[in-house]
């Protein structure tokens, strides 16, 4: 029956191959035993072949699915297309990112600077999770937020122009991981802390972690109109020093609550030096670790009637207000806990224990009767609240050694990647009972589904993502890639369909959303400021173009069109201070140009209509050509100019500033791209 299947199948593309475009001269001997000639050369199977053939996208075409990964260490994110998982964008997030000028003088300075934490500037970032905005639990595509793992930093990502708007250090806490989780429709972006540290990050000997080492949940407002998170409006709940983990937010059901794992419950506070046990078997001790359930609705009313304490600004409801007021749960959850999860209808949350064989199904109803019964099995050393934890879950799905993280199909199936295993294992929420294994690269670590964490998901494609891909890839050193492995979920049986190296990090989670959800600009309006979503007040159009100066400040008003910049001679004084306004007068589609100014680290990306801002002082005297860096024309190379500094003393001037010619664009001797 199979291969019956799969012989159709190849029979069928075949057949639209050969009607599609005319064969090469080689190929006129039937397609058939030309592929079956090809397979057998290249040491295919036939399902070798029907993997390609699901995810091949033609030339000329595009893939169904976005996929936006973590990049990890690298502090960007990665926008891949499903199912061909070609890479489209390396989205520069927490890290310049010369390509797109991020980072190298124009508006996104601000971005990345508003991201400091500290004294110390941070130009890199442990991204974990990006978490795509959400409208009645579902993805809308407008934004995307990720966290910074290592600095305790959440980031904005525009899907308008798939940019980076805004950076937001979080002054309480030093690491962060259940993030960037989002409320149903978007009204918080959640960031939980990871290791606990006294908040507002001061100094305290860690002898008296007990009592002074917290945990925090975050609550970034979020302000959609503005696609900003609402400093002033956000605020946080104190958590006890349990090191939480991953969260997620309730949905339809579960609306109004967030959950969180933690380990390390017994507060183990190291000391190998000193002869203590490491903080990994101080923390294996107990047999449960904690849940956190908590009442955002709740802490949001205590936060709205002034019930809180500000520390470094932000308004913290206090661990012993969470616990007295109902606002903070905790529920024993097998040891080493790693992913929780909430089901698509919101009524049940799935937690994978690295350390133990199970799934453990919680369900909400239960939660919300034990907790508004008051039904307690007693408080823990912070008075909060613990509930039972056989009361607490519907059952325990038998999955294999170290599930850690579960998404969802639109068939009522889960997938939990077992990562000691390195297997996703695909099970029944029905009767928690595991369908099928499929075995995927070492050490699979996070799951993701098509639009997996929405109220509806797709199914269709999975994604394994492993931490090593040893025997798979051409050797590149001892820094191995990371591995995508992309399934197909929509049969009875999971198939693998292909592997996909990142050669940037290591990419923790992702989300995939349908392709036509995006309503990403194809080209900005003239002279806007990205990061105003305004025409600029210094956008300058054609014949605007002037050199301004004011004492030792210079202010050049250029444009950039094919093939040439106005002015394309600069001269100044050592020691000006030069404020450039460059517009890109650019309408036309993927009509990119680029602007340096060489050694003195400016690098702009200048796509269509874009209006840049840079300040600099021009402190190095000598000539340094400016030019494009994009191949924008036939005419590229000549897309140059001269940044020419006077030194001090210096009394001639060859162009004094003011007499820049505006050359009408027409003028260009460049046809358009096309
Ligand atoms: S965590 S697998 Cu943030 Cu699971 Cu990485
Ligand atoms: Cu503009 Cu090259």
């Amino acid at each position: 029956m199979k291969s019956f299947v799969i012989r159709g199948l190849l029979g069928v593309s075949l057949l639209a191959l050969a009607c599609s475009k005319p064969a090469p001269p080689q190929q006129t001997i039937g397609a058939s035993k030309s592929v079956k000639e090809l397979m057998a050369a290249r040491g295919l199977t036939e399902a070798d072949v029907e993997a390609a053939l699901r995810t091949y996208v033609p030339t000329g075409k595009s893939d169904d699915y976005m996929i936006f990964a973590s990049g990890g260490q690298s502090g960007q994110v990665l926008a891949i297309g499903a199912p061909s998982m070609r890479l489209l964008k390396v989205i520069g997030v927490f890290t310049p990112e010369p390509w797109q000028g991020y980072g190298y003088g124009g508006g996104s300075n601000a971005v990345i600077e508003g991201g400091n934490q500290g004294t110390h500037k941070i130009t890199w970032a442990d991204v974990h999770h990006p978490n795509l905005s959400e409208t009645k639990g579902d993805y809308d595509g407008e934004f995307l937020f990720v966290n910074d793992k290592a600095n305790a930093r959440v980031a904005v990502v525009d899907l308008k122009d798939f940019t980076t708007k805004q950076i937001v250090p979080n002054p309480l806490v030093s690491s962060d991981h259940g993030g960037a989780f989002v409320t149903p429709n978007t009204d918080y972006v959640i960031e939980t802390s990871q290791y606990p540290a006294p908040l507002g990050r001061e100094y305290v000997p860690i002898d008296q972690y007990k009592d002074k080492y917290r945990g925090l949940a975050m609550f970034w407002k979020f302000d959609r109109a503005k696609g900003r998170i609402d400093v002033a409006n956000s605020w946080a709940v104190e958590l006890p020093p349990y090191t939480q983990d991953l969260a997620d937010a309730g949905k339809l059901d579960s609306d109004g609550f967030v959950f969180i794992n933690s380990f390390n419950t017994e507060m183990a506070i190291g000391g190998t030096l000193e002869g203590k046990p490491p903080i990994e078997s101080g923390a294996s001790q107990g047999d449960m670790d904690y849940l956190h359930v908590i009442d955002w609705k709740k802490a949001e009313k205590l936060v709205a009637e002034g019930k809180t304490s500000t520390i470094k600004g932000i308004r913290v409801v206090s661990l012993d207000t969470a616990g007295k007021e109902g606002v903070l749960h905790l529920i024993g959850e097998p040891k080493s806990p790693h992913g929780v999860d909430v089901t698509p209808d919101g009524k049940e949350i799935v937690v994978g224990g690295k350390l133990d064989t199970h799934a453990t199904v919680f369900n909400f109803e239960k939660i919300k009767k034990l907790i508004d019964g008051k039904q307690y099995d007693g408080k823990d050393s912070y008075g909060v609240p613990i509930l039972n934890f056989q009361a607490s879950i519907r059952g325990q799905a038998e999955i294999g050694l170290g599930p850690l993280h579960t998404v969802y199909d639109n068939k009522g199936f889960a997938y939990t990647s077992v990562f000691i295993e390195s297997v996703v294992a695909k099970w029944s929420l029905k009767d928690l009972k595991v369908i099928e294994k499929m075995p995927v690269h070492y050490n699979i670590g996070h799951i993701l589904a098509a639009e997996g964490d929405t109220v509806s998901p797709d199914g269709k494609y999975v994604v394994a993502m492993n931490k090593m891909s040893m025997d798979r890839f051409t050797n590149v050193g001892p820094l191995y890639p990371q591995n995508f492995q992309l399934l197909d979920v929509d049969g009875e049986k999971m198939r693998m369909l292909v592997d996909m190296p990142i050669g940037i990090g290591e990419p923790h989670y992702s989300q995939m959303i349908k392709v036509d959800k995006l309503k990403t600009t194809k080209v900005y309006k003239m002279g806007e400021n990205v990061y105003t979503g305004q025409k600029d007040p210094s956008a300058t159009l054609a014949g605007q173009e002037k050199i301004v100066r004011n004492g030792t400040t210079v202010d050049v008003y250029m444009t950039a069109i094919r093939s040439h910049f106005t002015p394309d001679r600069i001269e100044v004084d050592e020691g000006d201070t030069v404020n450039l306004h460059i517009t890109s007068l650019e309408q036309s589609e993927d009509q990119t140009h680029g602007f340096t100014i060489n050694m003195y680290n400016i690098d702009l990306s200048l796509e269509p209509g874009k209006h840049e801002n840079v300040t600099f002082v021009a402190d190095m005297a000598g000539v340094y050509p400016m030019y494009c860096t994009e191949f924008c024309s036939a005419l590229h190379l000549e897309m140059a100019g001269y940044f020419l500094v006077k030194p001090k003393g210096t009394t001639t001037t060859a162009a004094p500033a003011g007499s820049a010619s505006a050359v009408p664009a027409a003028a260009s001797a460049a046809p358009p791209k096309k």
